[in-house]
């Protein structure tokens, strides 16, 4: 087996998985746990950065976006958030209204961003019909801007409220201008964590029938995992299993991005974030892991620039956007970027300080540019 720079374990369970990585085969449940338990950063970093590789060579793929958020006033109760306020004390939150929103996309006019990422707390009043509206006058503005908006969890609560099949609803999005949809609320999935973290949201069976959904209709979407808290390593190898299901069912995700759970100012404050190798070692086993998901993407405002750059040896092939505006997710919640703004150069510079070629890409990682490194 020639993999760079893998020393291959005692253990012969590692082994076996090491052989099973260079032959791509797929990786049991159990083998993705003793990978948590026993694989050494080295170890999974050796093994994600070659399967990176092999896909994707040297290229990391970046986009032009920027994000709305319609509001942090929330119905919901998640303890790990820290951004969102009850709709009693909506005045110390903040409600845009469709001109703002509008307003904020005018901002970027002649701008070259492809993409717009729409998503928020889950407001009562802001209903499907509120939403369509929004989306068809953005799109009406600027049609070539891809779209990107509304997590699952905002979606049940607009479809319900609506009394509207997921598929009813979603085709009253898509018609309207929404083309794909970010992956957040996936959290864990297990409902012995969802339970003690966000009780009262849409559960896994509902987050994954509305992925599947939009899949159906011709939509792509992303999934997350929110790692890090309170959940064992089985957690999160069931987590990736039943996104990896349904990605061989639909091949309709784009992309999977593990978040790291911040601390600062929530329900959750007392429990430890997790350690940066820890982070890695979680990026290297998703990569192992999720074999038919083609990009693993380290979401860089949360992470911070250089912890995401790290990510970029241990199988991660994408860091999502510039992101020209203000992000407050993750803001408020800990993360070191205040203002998460990154230009193009500064984007660029990070990937080519590890060796790498920075590659734009559109929402559906159809290549837009491949940024060659300069010879000297
Ligand atoms: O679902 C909330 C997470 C998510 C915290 O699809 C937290 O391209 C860490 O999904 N610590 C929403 N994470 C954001 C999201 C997302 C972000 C970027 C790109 C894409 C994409 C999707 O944010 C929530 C939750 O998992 N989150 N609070 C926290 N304290
Ligand atoms: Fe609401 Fe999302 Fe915060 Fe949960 S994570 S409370 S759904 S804004």
């Amino acid at each position: 087996m020639e993999i760079t720079g893998l020393k291959l374990p005692q253990d012969a369970a590692l082994r076996n998985i090491a052989e099973k990585v260079y032959h791509r085969e797929r990786l049991t449940e159990e083998e993705g746990v003793l990978l948590f338990e026993k694989g050494t950063l080295g170890f999974v970093g050796a093994l994600a950065d070659w399967v990176a590789k092999g896909l994707h060579g040297n290229k990391v793929y970046f986009n032009r976006n920027f994000h709305i958020e319609p509001t942090n006033v929330c119905v919901f109760s998640c303890n790990f958030c820290s951004y969102s306020r009850k709709y009693q004390h909506r005045d110390e939150g903040w409600e845009l209204t469709q001109d703002q929103m509008l307003d904020i996309v005018k901002k970027y006019d002649g701008q070259p961003v492809t993409e717009v990422h729409i998503v928020g707390g889950v407001h009562p009043k802001m209903n499907l019909e509120f939403f369509c509206e929004v989306i068809r006058k953005i799109h009406t503005h600027r049609p070539e801007l891809h779209i990107k908006g509304f997590t699952a969890v905002e979606l049940d609560y607009m479809f319900r409220k609506a009394k509207l099949s997921v598929e009813a609803g979603m085709k009253l999005l898509q018609e309207a201008g929404l083309q794909s949809l970010p992956g957040g609320g996936a959290e864990i999935f297990a409902p012995e964590v969802r339970d003690q973290i966000c009780a009262d949201k849409v559960d896994a069976e509902g987050w994954l029938h509305i992925h599947e959904t939009a899949h159906r209709i011709g939509m792509h979407t992303n999934a997350t995992m929110l790692y890090g808290h309170i959940e064992q390593y089985a957690h999160r190898v069931d987590h990736m299993s039943r996104l990896r299901q349904l990605q061989d069912k639909t091949g309709g995700f784009n992309c999977f991005i593990p978040l790291k759970f911040r601390n600062k100012d929530n329900d959750m404050s007392h429990v430890p974030e997790a350690s940066i190798v820890e982070d890695l070692r979680l990026y290297a086993i998703s990569r192992l892991f999720m074999d038919n998901f083609r990009n693993l993407k380290a979401y860089w405002p949360m992470l911070g620039r250089q912890s995401a750059q790290l990510t970029l040896s241990f199988g991660v092939n994408d860091l999502d956007g510039t992101i020209d505006d203000t992000t407050r997710i993750y803001s408020m919640a800990g993360a070191e970027e205040q203002s998460p703004a990154m230009s193009t150069e500064d984007i660029c510079d990070l990937i080519t300080a590890v060796g790498k070629t920075p590659v734009e890409r559109d929402t559906l990682y159809h290549e837009l540019r491949v940024y060659e490194p300069i010879s000297a």
